[in-house]
């Protein structure tokens, strides 16, 4: 899933793809380099980040999802009911939620229509302050189990389920969702994970700029598909799709069974 921020505050690609037609043609670019998915999104979620108006949001990604949407797998990354209902309109088929709140839409809208359901612990503007839990793992999979079963039993056939990595997490709860990823796959709901270029990984290369930390991005999404991971969402298509091919492809089938 490539990263497409058309957004002027994103953390690490604010301000570079508010033109739409750039905004297309980095997403083309993303196909290209291996990308499945294109993820849009309208309004940032870092830490900090101020709320957008629906109205200004459904402006920003309504043309760039209807661009692309002929070309590739679009995912509309909101937490608007309003916007997840334009974008499918204009040709989304996936609804990137990180309010895990939006699968009545989803269902709605019918067949064909797949849902990303991912933890967060309080909202944006606050969810760094103090995080806590006393089992960030057993919090996480049974937040994410009674959401995704919920959008089940509403009708939406396409579930997926996503620990939310740095929302309302430190350090070590990212380092302990994803050392224990298996059981996220253990529910049987198939995982995305989104780790490109977060500050934990700055933190852990020597406090490394968002755009420089690209060694500990595909790291992770190689370490998360190994976990069993379906779907990892990242900034840097061509470096994650050629990791993650090269030891899917040769490494992996090297192995003694
Ligand atoms: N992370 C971000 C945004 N959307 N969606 C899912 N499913 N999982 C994630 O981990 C996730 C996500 C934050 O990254 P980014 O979009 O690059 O930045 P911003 O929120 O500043 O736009």
């Amino acid at each position: 899933m490539g990263v497409l921020n058309v957004t002027p505050d994103s953390f690490s690609d604010g301000g570079r793809w508010t033109d739409p037609e750039r905004a297309v043609a980095h997403g083309l670019a993303m196909v290209a380099e291996g990308a499945d998915v294109v993820d849009v999104g309208g309004e940032s979620t870092r830490p900090g980040a101020e709320p957008v108006d629906e109205a200004e949001e459904r402006r920003r990604v309504v043309p760039v999802v209807a661009a692309l949407a002929p070309h590739v797998r679009v995912s509309i990354d909101t937490r608007k009911a309003g916007v997840a209902e334009a974008a499918i309109d204009a040709g989304a088929s996936l609804v990137n939620d990180v309010s895990a709140s939006l699968w009545p839409v989803v269902a709605g809208a019918g067949p064909g229509v797949g849902w990303v359901a991912m933890h967060m612990q309080g909202d944006p503007r606050s969810m760094q302050a103090d995080p806590h839990y006393a089992d960030v793992v057993a919090e996480v999979r049974s937040f994410l189990v009674a959401r995704s079963d919920a959008a089940r039993t509403a009708g939406v056939d396409e579930v997926w389920v996503d620990p939310g990595i740095g929302f309302g997490k430190t350090l070590e709860h990212n380092l302990s969702l994803l050392a224990r990823l298996g059981e996220l796959v253990s529910t049987g709901f198939p995982v995305l994970v989104g780790a490109s270029r977060k500050a934990f990984l700055g933190a852990l290369l020597g406090g490394a700029p968002a755009d420089d930390r690209l060694e500990g991005s595909v790291a992770v999404a190689v370490w998360a598909a190994d976990a069993g991971v379906g779907m990892v969402r990242a900034h840097d298509v061509h470096a994650t799709v050629g990791a993650l091919r090269l030891v899917g492809e040769h490494v992996a089938v090297s192995a003694p069974s």
